[in-house]
């Protein structure tokens, strides 16, 4: 029966010849083409691998644009920032995830894998540059935290020093309690600067401590240290985002309670340092958190998160490493 035999010929052609080049086609050549919006695709692979390809990208202000981001080899998480709220969620190896969006400010902005892939995963995130009407790129803002850091004489990008760490472990007989702490604040005669919360971005519990160990002579020091601890670490309001944000970019070092020990704590060249420790914690200002998050450790392997975060969120990251501090608000 030839017919049958044709039929099954030209059956094939279909399906392996003239339906992937339609949808090809379509793909790459007819859907670009009728609505006019570029379509940028992007091969996400670990880091060792080739990273992202490209890893430049070019945009004009108000340009709408087509990003694809197609795993090559593992499982990768694509977000871009900073401030775009652009989160796709998990890549497989072979798929697509697509986003179609339109860059309206000029600026650098930074597509980031968000999901752990490799050792080298915090490396792996590319550059998108949005350019203004006269294809300039503006230079990016300058930080007043890390420029009052600066002024200060605060060495930012130096390896956290721990030498004031022991003393802290001495002068702390107990870990403090933020709970404990909440009841015995109204009691307290508490100085301004302690209720004042860019003095306490600016200052460590210690020196808190210090000051609410004068102004309160009657009380002991372990029980104003819990007072201390709420004003840092419960008296904040931590977010659902910032605890997202942790989550995915942060627990593979510093482990999902803080305790510094992440699946990837193990690969770094210094160790990542432990939230959840309170004693270390009351020797840490928030200005200088902020700082290292934003600039990173030079040499450390802690990453820089400058490029991919607000301010605000960079913020909302260390009230979140606050209440990692202290045991009963963790998850
Ligand atoms: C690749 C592992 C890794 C990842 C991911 C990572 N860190 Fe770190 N982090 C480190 C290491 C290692 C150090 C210790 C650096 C040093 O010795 O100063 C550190 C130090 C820090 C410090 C400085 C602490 C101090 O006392 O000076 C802060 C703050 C911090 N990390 C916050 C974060 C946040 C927030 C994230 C996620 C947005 C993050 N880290 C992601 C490895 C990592
Ligand atoms: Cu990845």
């Amino acid at each position: 029966m030839r017919w049958h035999e044709w039929t099954a010929r030209i059956l094939i052609v279909i399906i392996f010849v003239i339906l992937p080049v339609t949808i090809l086609g379509y793909q790459y050549g007819i859907r670009p083409a009728t609505n006019g919006i570029r379509v940028i695709d992007v091969k996400a692979a670990a880091p060792e691998a080739g990273g992202f390809q490209p890893d430049g990208i070019q945009v004009q202000a108000g340009e709408t644009v087509t990003l694809r981001f197609m795993a090559d080899d593992v499982t990768h998480g694509i977000a871009i920032g900073p401030g775009l709220d652009v989160d796709l969620g998990p890549v497989d190896p072979g798929h697509v995830k697509e986003i179609t969006m339109t860059f309206d400010h000029a600026g650098t902005y930074t597509f980031y894998c968000n999901t752990w892939c490799s050792p080298n995963h915090w490396r792996m995130r590319g550059v998108i540059e949005v350019r203004d009407t006269a294809n300039t790129i503006p230079i990016p803002q300058r930080d007043p935290v890390i420029e009052a850091l600066i002024a200060e004489g605060i060495d930012i990008d130096a390896a956290h020093d721990s030498s004031n760490f022991e003393e802290s472990h001495n002068v702390l007989d107990t870990n403090p309690s933020g709970l404990r702490g909440e009841n015995l604040i109204p009691r307290l005669s508490v100085p301004t600067e302690l209720q004042d919360e860019v003095w306490r971005h600016s200052h460590t519990p210690m020196d808190g401590l210090d000051l609410l160990v004068m102004s309160n002579p009657g009380f002991n020091r372990s029980d104003l240290a819990d007072a201390v601890a709420y004003l840092w670490a419960v008296d904040i309001s931590p977010s659902l985002a910032a605890q997202n944000l942790y989550n995915q970019n942060c627990a593979a070092c510093h482990g999902e309670t803080g305790d510094g020990d992440g699946p990837a704590a193990s690969l770094t060249v210094n160790e990542p340092v432990a939230f959840s420790d309170i004693a270390y914690m009351f020797t840490r200002r928030s200005d200088v958190l902020y700082a290292k998050i934003r600039r990173g450790g030079m040499g450390t392997d802690m990453p820089n998160f400058g490029t991919l975060f607000t301010a605000e969120e960079t913020w909302a990251l260390v009230d979140y490493l606050w209440s990692l501090s202290d045991s009963h608000l963790q998850p």
